[in-house]
């Protein structure tokens, strides 16, 4: 196969005539016009105001190639265009060439009768996504509604495009265009590839794995082909007919190194390659059966994962494109979020359904990293058309992503929608004509994507929708625990105070998120020092939520005292926002097996704004992100109290073994002085939860304002510590403390020791290193007097112990007020 790549050097230009820049491809137009000075940069200030008119606009990429006279020998060339952002009408030469109408597909279109030998040029025309959608709204026969958020994009739901660029509860409405993916013209007689896929069919420790390979032929014939997979390898002839052709072979493994989630195993990646005349594919294939099990049991129905035979509690996090402009997103930055979701001991992803099917470099990592991903078909928190050709267009769409990605090892279920079942109860129409909207809904979710994964990746599972009580099941997901998975909002859209997550008992929670303020470097970039402020335009503009800022600082009045400045307040809701899903997530656990799984909302940002997310945009670590690390580890020691005024102490164990270790239990005024102490031999169960603890608050504490609960439990080398507060912090009188802080240089580079120390208990002690990339070891905990800690900070870029030193900012809770 002969190939001439066509990425690089484009030129852009608008159908008005009045902008014409360089542009990259893949790229998108936003970044092109950033590049050329057309446009400021949309994440400051209110400047994605000014950008909207981009969106607006038709935009044409050009460029000229040059083709070799042997390229025109071959029987067939074909064009190869991937993640058209949206809709296009490609042109060589000037004679159109095809359209395009869906930026999740792949486009391999026949094109030699339009090429000749030497200058050759390509034009690709995409129209106004924002005018196509309006335009397609028209068409409906009735209306199809849709979210709207503050800054929106009308009609996002009718065309095939990443929907958040539209605008979105944390997201800015940008809708960009472009083209996402590989670019190249390809000359083939023989034969080329056009997928890979492999299936798993396991019986003790014989794998069997299956490679299926398709190949088009132009003309028919014969090629050779050879397959390997790790050391095997399996070659021969093939006798093609004109058109498409299945290749499939058996290859057996025996006693194969097996693919483990993060937390279980290593990650082994079996490599393989696959050539047939010429054409070469390259995978990497992890050997593991993931099953989804949903059950019906006294609780309801469950739903769990099962991976190589171990019922697993899924830990994890909702992922959103890596940024607004799809240009931007590069594989370090994104193996950089993926790393970050790793060491918070996560081992499920979900990629949610409002974003889009992530790319190679995406799955490349969760494949490596052992995570675990939960794939949404793109459809979010909208009702969607079902009209011939909209479902045509998206079964395309639908087999192309599945055959594209039922290969990986990471990737365990495929789930139709993000919250559409929930949509068709939203809107005024739909509730008027469900039945209407209901059928619409189950042509395109069953009757399309399902029946795509059922016909071409049967060994895995098509979960409806998310959430969603089970195959068959159109009800409330939010409100009803007992059923498959759910998204639990109550804390944050409907106000209610976080012990409010231990009224449910979810069997998998897949949503439940808690917003905070950027952190500071984060703010910095979108802000001048005069809007830090909670109400001022700049600050409000990066709220997408309405009502979010005051619902923070209605929580805030509800648990803490009021912060004195703009800094502390930043503090303060990045520390409420880790209490609040280390809450849930510690109750998640206890539950076990009943709850097998929590994701909370969300992993990581768009750009630097408000949100539900635990890393900043720019990948540093927010508090929740330090306390998840905590919260997600394979043990975990928590204190909940009951109504009845008693604590109860729990250890939770993700271990393959047994866990038995030591739980000291002090309580402790705020002093420092202890009140009460105990220590207890434990063993925990291999992968279960159990309370360890129960006891009178009264007995431990007389005055429960005055005193917290410290404890402490040691298992097989591991330290897992908890401080737990009898009464809403803002009660509790802290003491003044004096801190002490040594900064050093550590042995290795890039590296800071720092020691802490104080002479009263200090709390939610926070470090932050301004201005300098990377992350501390360990973050937001508990001082106790006459016990120093000590912590590393691994700088991610060059730094000095002076730099270093002098960016060093230390919160904790006294000092917020
Ligand atoms: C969810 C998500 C998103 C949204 C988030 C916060 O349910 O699926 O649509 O951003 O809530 O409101």
């Amino acid at each position: 196969m002969k190939t001439i790549r066509l990425e690089g050097k484009w030129t852009l230009s608008n159908r008005r005539g009045d902008v014409t820049v360089d542009a990259t491809l893949p790229g998108d137009t936003h970044s092109a016009l950033l590049r050329a000075g057309r446009m400021k940069n949309p994440y400051y200030g209110l400047q994605e105001m000014e950008a909207l008119w981009a969106g607006r606009e038709d935009w044409a990429y050009e460029r000229e190639f040059s083709v070799p006279a042997e390229m025109l020998t071959e029987h067939s060339v074909f064009l190869h265009l991937e993640n058209v952002d949206t809709i296009s009408s490609v042109s060589i030469n000037g004679r159109p060439a095809f359209r395009t109408a869906n930026a999740f597909r792949r486009y391999r279109v026949e094109v030699k009768r339009l090429l000749k030998t030497g200058r050759n040029s390509l034009r690709i025309e995409i129209r106004s996504a924002e005018k196509a959608a309006q335009h397609e709204a028209k068409k409906m026969p009735y209306p199809v509604p849709h979210n709207w958020y503050p800054l929106q994009s009308p009609h996002r739901n009718l065309i095939r495009k990443t929907q958040c660029h539209a605008g979105w509860d944390w997201g800015p409405c940008l809708m960009v265009a472009g083209v996402y993916g590989e670019l190249y013209l390809a000359g083939v007689s023989a034969a080329r590839i056009e997928h890979v896929l492999v299936r798993q069919k396991h019986a003790g420790r014989r794998v069997e794995v299956e490679v299926c390979c398709e190949v088009i032929s132009p003309r028919g014939g014969e090629a050779g082909y050879e397959m390997e997979f790790g050391d095997h390898k399996v070659s021969g002839r093939l006798k093609l007919r004109k058109g498409m052709n299945v290749l499939k072979r058996g290859i057996v493994l025996r006693n194969p190194k097996l693919w483990w989630p993060n937390g279980y195993g290593a990650a082994h990646l079996y490599d393989l390659r696959v050539s047939v005349a010429g054409d070469v594919v390259r995978k990497r294939v992890g050997i593991r059966k993931v099953e989804v099990r949903f059950e019906e049991d006294r609780h309801g129905l469950s739903l769990a994962f099962h991976v190589n035979g171990v019922p697993l509690f899924a830990k994890g996090a909702n992922w959103v494109p890596a940024d607004a402009l799809p240009q931007r997103i590069s594989r370090k930055m994104v193996g950089d979020l993926l790393a970050s979701a790793v060491q918070a001991n996560m081992n499920l992803i979900r990629v949610w359904g409002g974003g889009r099917y992530e790319s190679e470099d995406f799955y490349d990592c969760c494949d490596e990293k052992g995570l675990l991903v939960w794939q949404d078909f793109m459809f979010a928190c909208a009702l969607y058309p079902a009209g011939k050709s909209f479902l045509a267009n998206v079964r395309q769409e639908a087999e192309y992503q599945v055959k594209r990605l039922q290969h990986r090892a990471c990737l365990a279920l495929w789930c139709g929608n993000n919250e559409d079942i929930g949509a068709l109860t939203w809107y005024e129409e739909s509730r008027r004509n469900r039945d209407r909207y209901l059928v619409d809904y189950e042509r395109l979710n069953e009757g399309v994507l399902g029946d795509t994964v059922r016909r071409l990746d049967p060994d895995r599972v098509f979960w409806p929708s998310s959430p969603c009580g089970g195959p068959g099941d159109y009800s409330d997901g939010w409100h009803n625990d007992s059923r498959g998975d759910m998204h639990f909002w109550n804390v944050w859209h409907d106000g209610k105070p976080f012990e409010d997550y231990l009224t449910i008992k979810p069997r998998f929670c897949s949503e439940f998120g808690y917003q905070s303020f950027p952190s500071i470097d984060s703010i910095r970039t979108y802000a001048p020092r005069e809007q830090w402020n909670l109400t001022s335009p700049v600050m409000e503009h990066h709220q997408k939520n309405p009502g979010g800022n005051a619902r923070i600082l209605e929580n805030m009045t509800r648990y803490f005292r009021f912060p004195k400045g703009f800094e502390d307040f930043v503090y303060l809701s990045q520390f409420q926002q880790g209490l609040a899903i280390r809450i849930a997530v510690e109750h998640f656990r206890r539950l076990r097996p009943v709850c097998m799984g929590a994701l909370y909302w969300q992993l990581n940002e768009t750009w630097p704004v408000c949100s539900w997310g635990s890393l900043n945009h720019d990948g540093k670590w927010k508090l929740l992100h330090y306390m998840a690390r905590n919260f997600f580890a394979p043990l975990l020691v928590c204190v909940t109290q009951t109504a009845d005024g008693r604590f109860e102490i729990w250890c939770c164990s993700d271990s393959l073994k047994d866990a038995s270790g030591i739980l000291s239990i002090r309580a402790m005024d705020f002093q420092g002085k202890v009140l009460r102490r105990e220590q207890i031999r434990t063993k925990i169960p291999r992968l279960s939860s159990k309370r360890v603890k129960r006891a009178l608050i009264s007995d431990w504490a007389p005055v429960p304002a005055q005193a917290f609960l410290f404890v402490e439990w040691r298992s097989g080398g591991r330290i897992c510590r908890a401080t737990h507060f009898f009464r809403p912090f803002k009660e509790c009188e802290l003491a003044r403390l004096n801190l002490t802080v040594r900064v050093s240089a550590a042995a290795e580079a890039g590296a800071f020791q720092v020691a802490l120390a104080a002479d009263v208990p200090a709390f939610g002690v926070s470090l932050d290193a301004k201005g300098i990339r990377g992350e501390f070891d360990d973050n937001v905990f508990t001082l106790l007097p006459g016990a120093g800690h000590s912590l590393k900070f691994l700088a991610k870029q060059r730094t000095t112990l002076a730099q270093f030193r002098k960016s060093l900012c230390v919160h904790h809770l006294r000092n917020t007020y």
